[in-house]
Protein backbone atom coordinates (compact mmCIF):
# COMPACT_ATOMS: atom_id res chain seq x y z
CA UNK A 1 0.00 0.00 0.00
CA UNK A 2 1.53 3.43 -1.27
CA UNK A 3 1.92 6.14 1.36
CA UNK A 4 -0.55 8.30 -0.91
CA UNK A 5 -3.08 5.65 -0.34
CA UNK A 6 -2.69 5.76 3.57
CA UNK A 7 -3.39 9.21 3.47
CA UNK A 8 -7.42 8.30 3.02
CA UNK A 9 -7.66 6.07 6.03
CA UNK A 10 -9.11 7.34 9.17
CA UNK A 11 -9.34 6.62 12.86
CA UNK A 12 -12.77 5.04 13.52
CA UNK A 13 -13.41 6.58 16.95
CA UNK A 14 -12.03 10.03 16.50
CA UNK A 15 -12.08 10.36 12.75
CA UNK A 16 -8.43 11.63 12.75
CA UNK A 17 -6.73 10.88 9.77
CA UNK A 18 -3.96 7.84 10.80
CA UNK A 19 -0.18 8.00 10.52
CA UNK A 20 2.69 6.19 12.04
CA UNK A 21 5.01 9.33 11.78
CA UNK A 22 4.69 11.36 14.67
CA UNK A 23 3.76 9.59 18.05
CA UNK A 24 2.22 12.46 19.89
CA UNK A 25 0.03 13.42 17.18
CA UNK A 26 -3.15 12.61 16.17
CA UNK A 27 -4.26 9.73 14.32
CA UNK A 28 -0.79 7.98 15.32
CA UNK A 29 -1.04 4.24 14.61
CA UNK A 30 2.37 1.37 14.44
CA UNK A 31 3.76 1.46 10.91
CA UNK A 32 3.05 -2.41 11.09
CA UNK A 33 -0.91 -1.14 10.95
CA UNK A 34 -0.22 1.17 7.84
CA UNK A 35 1.56 -1.74 6.34
CA UNK A 36 -1.41 -3.89 6.15
CA UNK A 37 -3.24 -4.83 2.81
CA UNK A 38 -5.77 -2.24 2.30
CA UNK A 39 -8.75 -4.29 2.68
CA UNK A 40 -7.60 -5.14 6.12
CA UNK A 41 -7.64 -1.26 6.72
CA UNK A 42 -10.82 -0.87 8.67
CA UNK A 43 -12.36 -0.33 11.61
CA UNK A 44 -9.17 1.23 13.11
CA UNK A 45 -8.69 2.80 16.39
CA UNK A 46 -5.32 5.13 16.92
CA UNK A 47 -3.22 5.24 19.83
CA UNK A 48 -5.42 8.35 21.44
CA UNK A 49 -8.54 6.68 21.49
CA UNK A 50 -7.11 3.18 23.02
CA UNK A 51 -5.95 5.42 25.81
CA UNK A 52 -8.87 7.29 25.65
CA UNK A 53 -11.41 3.91 26.03
CA UNK A 54 -9.52 1.65 27.66
CA UNK A 55 -8.14 3.88 30.23
CA UNK A 56 -9.77 7.27 30.42
CA UNK A 57 -6.49 8.58 29.56
CA UNK A 58 -6.33 11.44 27.41
CA UNK A 59 -3.45 12.70 25.07
CA UNK A 60 -3.68 16.31 23.78
CA UNK A 61 -3.31 17.38 20.42
CA UNK A 62 -4.32 20.72 18.34
CA UNK A 63 -6.46 21.89 16.54
CA UNK A 64 -6.25 25.03 15.23
CA UNK A 65 -9.85 27.41 15.62
CA UNK A 66 -9.51 27.76 11.72
CA UNK A 67 -9.64 24.07 11.63
CA UNK A 68 -13.25 24.23 13.13
CA UNK A 69 -14.30 27.46 10.98
CA UNK A 70 -13.07 25.96 7.52
CA UNK A 71 -15.50 22.71 8.50
CA UNK A 72 -18.53 25.03 9.66
CA UNK A 73 -18.25 26.74 6.10
CA UNK A 74 -18.18 23.77 4.19
CA UNK A 75 -21.70 23.12 5.58
CA UNK A 76 -23.15 25.86 4.16
CA UNK A 77 -22.00 24.78 0.56
CA UNK A 78 -23.74 21.02 1.50
CA UNK A 79 -27.33 20.05 0.66
CA UNK A 80 -27.73 18.56 3.87
CA UNK A 81 -29.98 18.43 7.39
CA UNK A 82 -27.90 20.37 10.48
CA UNK A 83 -28.23 18.86 13.58
CA UNK A 84 -26.96 21.23 16.04
CA UNK A 85 -26.42 19.51 19.66
CA UNK A 86 -26.47 21.99 22.74
CA UNK A 87 -25.53 20.91 26.24
CA UNK A 88 -28.71 21.92 28.43
CA UNK A 89 -26.98 22.11 31.96
CA UNK A 90 -24.32 24.44 30.07
CA UNK A 91 -26.72 26.19 27.77
CA UNK A 92 -24.83 29.42 27.16
CA UNK A 93 -21.58 27.75 27.42
CA UNK A 94 -22.28 25.79 24.34
CA UNK A 95 -24.32 27.78 22.39
CA UNK A 96 -23.33 29.12 19.25
CA UNK A 97 -24.55 32.23 18.13
CA UNK A 98 -23.84 32.35 14.60
CA UNK A 99 -25.00 28.50 13.71
CA UNK A 100 -27.57 29.97 11.35
CA UNK A 101 -25.03 31.52 9.23
CA UNK A 102 -23.18 28.40 9.21
CA UNK A 103 -25.77 26.40 8.64
CA UNK A 104 -26.99 28.66 5.19
CA UNK A 105 -29.52 27.80 3.40
CA UNK A 106 -29.90 24.06 5.13
CA UNK A 107 -32.86 23.41 7.59
CA UNK A 108 -31.25 23.05 11.16
CA UNK A 109 -32.64 21.49 13.94
CA UNK A 110 -31.59 22.34 17.82
CA UNK A 111 -30.91 19.31 20.31
CA UNK A 112 -31.28 19.83 23.59
CA UNK A 113 -28.95 17.25 25.34
CA UNK A 114 -28.27 16.49 28.35
CA UNK A 115 -31.69 16.22 30.12
CA UNK A 116 -31.33 13.63 32.65
CA UNK A 117 -28.99 16.55 34.35
CA UNK A 118 -31.57 19.16 35.12
CA UNK A 119 -33.77 18.61 38.17
CA UNK A 120 -36.54 16.66 37.10
CA UNK A 121 -39.22 18.99 38.85
CA UNK A 122 -38.60 21.67 35.73
CA UNK A 123 -40.63 19.18 33.05
CA UNK A 124 -39.63 18.79 29.97
CA UNK A 125 -41.99 20.98 28.19
CA UNK A 126 -41.01 23.93 30.67
CA UNK A 127 -37.23 23.59 29.28
CA UNK A 128 -38.45 23.40 25.57
CA UNK A 129 -40.03 26.53 25.35
CA UNK A 130 -37.76 28.37 27.66
CA UNK A 131 -34.53 27.03 25.11
CA UNK A 132 -36.71 27.97 22.18
CA UNK A 133 -37.15 31.53 23.30
CA UNK A 134 -33.47 31.69 24.09
CA UNK A 135 -32.28 30.30 20.33
CA UNK A 136 -35.17 32.72 18.85
CA UNK A 137 -33.75 35.49 20.92
CA UNK A 138 -29.62 35.22 19.38
CA UNK A 139 -31.37 35.06 16.03
CA UNK A 140 -31.39 30.99 15.49
CA UNK A 141 -34.54 29.84 13.07
CA UNK A 142 -34.38 26.12 13.70
CA UNK A 143 -37.45 23.69 11.99
CA UNK A 144 -37.63 22.30 15.69
CA UNK A 145 -35.87 22.17 19.47
CA UNK A 146 -35.80 18.85 20.89
CA UNK A 147 -35.09 17.69 24.18
CA UNK A 148 -32.89 14.39 24.33
CA UNK A 149 -30.71 12.90 26.75
CA UNK A 150 -28.48 10.35 25.15
CA UNK A 151 -28.75 7.93 28.18
CA UNK A 152 -32.28 7.43 27.10
CA UNK A 153 -32.74 5.43 24.60
CA UNK A 154 -36.40 6.27 23.90
CA UNK A 155 -35.33 10.17 23.14
CA UNK A 156 -32.73 9.07 20.73
CA UNK A 157 -35.39 7.06 19.07
CA UNK A 158 -37.80 10.00 19.04
CA UNK A 159 -34.92 12.39 17.69
CA UNK A 160 -34.55 9.90 15.30
CA UNK A 161 -38.03 9.82 13.36
CA UNK A 162 -38.15 13.70 13.82
CA UNK A 163 -34.30 13.45 11.27
CA UNK A 164 -36.28 10.83 9.15
CA UNK A 165 -39.04 13.02 8.89
CA UNK A 166 -37.42 16.42 7.55
CA UNK A 167 -34.04 15.09 6.10
CA UNK A 168 -35.77 14.16 2.87
CA UNK A 169 -32.76 12.47 1.42
CA UNK A 170 -30.04 14.01 2.52
CA UNK A 171 -26.65 14.30 4.43
CA UNK A 172 -27.01 14.43 8.24
CA UNK A 173 -24.72 16.72 10.29
CA UNK A 174 -23.91 16.82 13.82
CA UNK A 175 -22.50 19.89 14.74
CA UNK A 176 -22.13 21.54 17.91
CA UNK A 177 -19.50 23.14 20.69
CA UNK A 178 -16.98 20.22 22.46
CA UNK A 179 -18.71 18.14 25.04
CA UNK A 180 -22.74 18.42 24.52
CA UNK A 181 -22.74 14.54 23.57
CA UNK A 182 -23.07 14.56 19.73
CA UNK A 183 -20.51 11.22 19.56
CA UNK A 184 -22.54 9.78 22.44
CA UNK A 185 -26.42 10.77 20.49
CA UNK A 186 -24.52 9.26 17.14
CA UNK A 187 -23.02 5.66 18.81
CA UNK A 188 -27.08 5.31 20.58
CA UNK A 189 -28.49 5.69 17.13
CA UNK A 190 -25.99 2.93 15.57
CA UNK A 191 -26.74 0.83 19.02
CA UNK A 192 -30.42 1.24 18.05
CA UNK A 193 -29.98 0.63 14.17
CA UNK A 194 -27.45 -2.33 14.37
CA UNK A 195 -27.34 -3.31 17.66
CA UNK A 196 -23.76 -2.79 17.61
CA UNK A 197 -21.92 -1.21 20.85
CA UNK A 198 -20.31 2.13 20.89
CA UNK A 199 -18.34 2.22 17.85
CA UNK A 200 -16.98 6.47 18.27
CA UNK A 201 -14.95 7.12 21.23
CA UNK A 202 -16.51 9.47 23.54
CA UNK A 203 -15.04 11.10 27.02
CA UNK A 204 -15.89 13.85 29.36
CA UNK A 205 -12.64 15.65 27.89
CA UNK A 206 -13.75 18.31 25.30
CA UNK A 207 -12.31 17.90 21.82
CA UNK A 208 -12.72 14.26 21.81
CA UNK A 209 -13.66 13.84 18.61
CA UNK A 210 -11.00 15.36 16.02
CA UNK A 211 -12.46 15.05 12.68
CA UNK A 212 -15.55 14.02 10.59
CA UNK A 213 -16.98 10.48 11.22
CA UNK A 214 -19.79 9.19 8.74
CA UNK A 215 -21.91 7.05 9.33
CA UNK A 216 -23.77 5.37 6.11
CA UNK A 217 -27.59 5.40 6.68
CA UNK A 218 -29.44 3.07 4.08
CA UNK A 219 -30.57 5.66 1.25
CA UNK A 220 -26.52 5.88 0.88
CA UNK A 221 -26.63 9.13 2.26
CA UNK A 222 -24.61 9.53 5.76
CA UNK A 223 -24.82 10.57 9.18
CA UNK A 224 -21.97 12.95 9.88
CA UNK A 225 -20.27 13.32 13.69
CA UNK A 226 -17.86 16.21 13.36
CA UNK A 227 -15.37 17.59 15.99
CA UNK A 228 -17.04 20.07 18.39
CA UNK A 229 -16.12 24.01 17.91
CA UNK A 230 -13.76 24.86 21.15
CA UNK A 231 -15.67 27.81 22.72
CA UNK A 232 -13.15 30.03 24.43
CA UNK A 233 -15.31 31.39 27.08
CA UNK A 234 -16.20 28.12 28.08
CA UNK A 235 -14.83 27.24 31.34
CA UNK A 236 -13.91 23.96 30.57
CA UNK A 237 -11.84 24.03 27.73
CA UNK A 238 -9.36 25.75 30.04
CA UNK A 239 -9.48 23.55 33.06
CA UNK A 240 -6.70 20.56 34.12
CA UNK A 241 -8.28 17.02 33.83
CA UNK A 242 -8.97 16.47 37.59
CA UNK A 243 -10.92 19.62 37.61
CA UNK A 244 -13.24 18.64 34.85
CA UNK A 245 -13.95 15.57 36.34
CA UNK A 246 -15.75 17.70 39.56
CA UNK A 247 -17.36 20.50 37.65
CA UNK A 248 -19.19 18.42 34.43
CA UNK A 249 -22.00 17.11 36.20
CA UNK A 250 -22.36 13.52 35.55
CA UNK A 251 -25.61 12.68 37.09
CA UNK A 252 -28.79 15.31 38.13
CA UNK A 253 -27.98 18.06 39.85
CA UNK A 254 -29.05 18.82 43.43
CA UNK A 255 -29.20 22.92 43.62
CA UNK A 256 -28.45 23.99 46.35
CA UNK A 257 -30.61 26.95 48.30
CA UNK A 258 -28.67 29.17 50.62
CA UNK A 259 -30.94 31.99 52.07
CA UNK A 260 -28.50 34.88 51.61
CA UNK A 261 -28.61 38.52 53.81
CA UNK A 262 -27.47 41.44 51.62
CA UNK A 263 -23.74 41.88 51.77
CA UNK A 264 -23.13 38.09 52.37
CA UNK A 265 -20.93 35.98 49.06
CA UNK A 266 -20.86 32.92 48.22
CA UNK A 267 -18.14 31.24 46.16
CA UNK A 268 -18.60 28.00 44.00
CA UNK A 269 -15.29 26.06 44.44
CA UNK A 270 -12.17 28.66 43.76
CA UNK A 271 -13.29 29.05 40.28
CA UNK A 272 -16.58 31.51 40.62
CA UNK A 273 -18.23 33.79 43.65
CA UNK A 274 -21.15 35.22 43.61
CA UNK A 275 -21.86 38.74 45.46
CA UNK A 276 -25.59 39.65 46.47
CA UNK A 277 -24.61 43.28 47.61
CA UNK A 278 -27.98 44.47 47.82
CA UNK A 279 -32.00 43.88 47.52
CA UNK A 280 -35.22 43.47 49.05
CA UNK A 281 -34.04 41.45 51.86
CA UNK A 282 -32.75 38.11 53.36
CA UNK A 283 -34.15 35.58 50.25
CA UNK A 284 -33.35 32.07 48.76
CA UNK A 285 -30.78 32.20 46.43
CA UNK A 286 -30.23 28.67 44.29
CA UNK A 287 -26.68 27.44 43.12
CA UNK A 288 -26.96 25.23 40.01
CA UNK A 289 -23.73 23.35 39.82
CA UNK A 290 -22.17 19.67 39.82
CA UNK A 291 -22.85 18.45 43.07
CA UNK A 292 -18.64 17.91 43.09
CA UNK A 293 -17.96 21.65 43.49
CA UNK A 294 -18.54 23.27 46.95
CA UNK A 295 -19.94 26.04 48.12
CA UNK A 296 -18.71 28.23 50.93
CA UNK A 297 -20.53 31.19 52.49
CA UNK A 298 -18.68 34.17 53.99
CA UNK A 299 -19.70 38.15 54.79
CA UNK A 300 -19.22 40.24 51.77
CA UNK A 301 -15.67 42.34 53.52
CA UNK A 302 -14.29 39.05 54.15
CA UNK A 303 -14.30 37.25 50.66
CA UNK A 304 -11.38 39.10 48.94
CA UNK A 305 -9.21 37.66 52.27
CA UNK A 306 -10.52 34.46 51.92
CA UNK A 307 -10.28 33.76 47.81
CA UNK A 308 -6.46 35.14 48.95
CA UNK A 309 -5.75 32.67 51.12
CA UNK A 310 -7.38 30.10 50.43
CA UNK A 311 -8.03 29.45 46.82
CA UNK A 312 -6.88 26.01 45.51
CA UNK A 313 -7.11 24.43 49.61
CA UNK A 314 -10.30 25.30 50.94
CA UNK A 315 -12.17 26.68 47.94
CA UNK A 316 -11.67 23.95 45.47
CA UNK A 317 -11.26 23.14 42.52
CA UNK A 318 -9.47 24.91 41.07
CA UNK A 319 -7.06 21.58 42.82
CA UNK A 320 -3.85 23.15 42.10
CA UNK A 321 -2.81 26.44 41.69
CA UNK A 322 0.54 28.09 40.34
CA UNK A 323 1.64 30.11 43.86
CA UNK A 324 4.01 32.67 41.06
CA UNK A 325 1.00 33.58 39.27
CA UNK A 326 -2.08 32.47 41.35
CA UNK A 327 -5.61 32.65 39.43
CA UNK A 328 -7.77 36.03 39.35
CA UNK A 329 -11.17 36.36 39.31
CA UNK A 330 -12.76 39.69 37.31
CA UNK A 331 -16.04 41.12 38.88
CA UNK A 332 -19.51 41.14 36.69
CA UNK A 333 -22.52 43.56 37.98
CA UNK A 334 -25.57 43.43 37.55
CA UNK A 335 -28.94 44.75 38.33
CA UNK A 336 -31.77 42.02 38.20
CA UNK A 337 -35.22 43.41 37.51
CA UNK A 338 -36.55 40.05 36.72
CA UNK A 339 -36.41 36.87 37.92
CA UNK A 340 -33.16 35.58 36.31
CA UNK A 341 -30.38 33.18 36.57
CA UNK A 342 -26.77 34.24 36.58
CA UNK A 343 -24.49 31.70 34.75
CA UNK A 344 -20.98 31.35 34.30
CA UNK A 345 -19.91 29.44 31.02
CA UNK A 346 -19.18 25.64 31.71
CA UNK A 347 -19.52 26.31 35.50
CA UNK A 348 -23.49 26.94 36.08
CA UNK A 349 -26.31 29.21 37.27
CA UNK A 350 -27.17 31.15 40.23
CA UNK A 351 -31.26 31.85 40.13
CA UNK A 352 -31.96 35.05 42.14
CA UNK A 353 -35.82 35.53 42.24
CA UNK A 354 -36.66 38.39 44.67
CA UNK A 355 -36.26 41.89 42.93
CA UNK A 356 -34.83 43.90 41.92
CA UNK A 357 -31.43 42.93 43.05
CA UNK A 358 -27.81 44.42 43.18
CA UNK A 359 -25.39 41.30 42.60
CA UNK A 360 -22.06 40.97 41.07
CA UNK A 361 -20.46 37.31 39.77
CA UNK A 362 -16.56 36.33 40.06
CA UNK A 363 -14.90 34.43 37.12
CA UNK A 364 -11.65 34.03 35.93
CA UNK A 365 -10.67 36.49 33.37
CA UNK A 366 -12.22 35.42 29.65
CA UNK A 367 -14.92 33.24 31.24
CA UNK A 368 -18.39 34.29 29.78
CA UNK A 369 -20.49 35.62 32.52
CA UNK A 370 -24.64 35.98 31.36
CA UNK A 371 -27.79 37.14 32.81
CA UNK A 372 -30.89 35.34 31.29
CA UNK A 373 -34.23 34.49 31.68
CA UNK A 374 -34.56 32.26 34.86
CA UNK A 375 -34.85 28.74 33.48
CA UNK A 376 -36.89 27.82 36.55
N1 LIG B 1 -25.46 12.89 31.79
C1 LIG B 1 -25.30 12.85 30.47
N2 LIG B 1 -24.07 12.75 29.95
C2 LIG B 1 -23.95 12.71 28.60
C3 LIG B 1 -25.05 12.78 27.73
N3 LIG B 1 -24.60 12.74 26.46
C4 LIG B 1 -23.26 12.66 26.53
N4 LIG B 1 -22.87 12.64 27.82
C5 LIG B 1 -21.49 12.60 28.34
O1 LIG B 1 -20.87 13.81 27.96
C6 LIG B 1 -19.48 13.58 27.65
C7 LIG B 1 -19.18 14.08 26.25
O2 LIG B 1 -19.81 13.24 25.31
P1 LIG B 1 -19.29 13.12 23.81
O3 LIG B 1 -20.29 12.33 23.06
O4 LIG B 1 -17.88 12.69 23.76
O5 LIG B 1 -19.40 14.66 23.37
P2 LIG B 1 -19.05 15.32 21.97
O6 LIG B 1 -20.06 16.38 21.73
O7 LIG B 1 -18.93 14.28 20.92
O8 LIG B 1 -17.65 15.98 22.31
P3 LIG B 1 -16.41 16.35 21.32
O9 LIG B 1 -16.10 15.18 20.49
O10 LIG B 1 -15.35 16.70 22.29
O11 LIG B 1 -16.87 17.55 20.54
C8 LIG B 1 -19.26 12.09 27.83
O12 LIG B 1 -18.72 11.89 29.12
C9 LIG B 1 -20.66 11.50 27.71
O13 LIG B 1 -20.79 10.30 28.45
C10 LIG B 1 -26.37 12.87 28.32
O14 LIG B 1 -27.40 12.95 27.65
N5 LIG B 1 -26.41 12.91 29.69
MG1 LIG C 1 -17.37 13.76 19.76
Amino acid sequence: MSQLDNEMVHCIGCGAQLQSETENKAGFVPSSVLNKPAEELTDIYCKRCFRLRHYNEVSDVELTDDDFLTMLNEISSKDALVVNVIDVFDFNGSLITGMQRFAGKNPLIIVGNKTDLLPKAIGEGRIRQWMTERVEEVGLRPLEVILTSALNKDSIRTLMNKIDKVRKGRDVYIVGSTNVGKSTIINQIINIATDSPDVITTSYFPGTTLGSIEIPLDDGQAIIDTPGIILRANMTNSLSKQDLKKVIPRREIKPVIYQLEEQQAVFLGGLARFDYEKGPGKQGIAFYKSNEVPLHRTKLENADELYENHVGALLTPPGEIDADNPPKLVKHSFVVKQPSDIVVSGLGWVSVHETPAHVSMWAPEDIGVYIRKAII
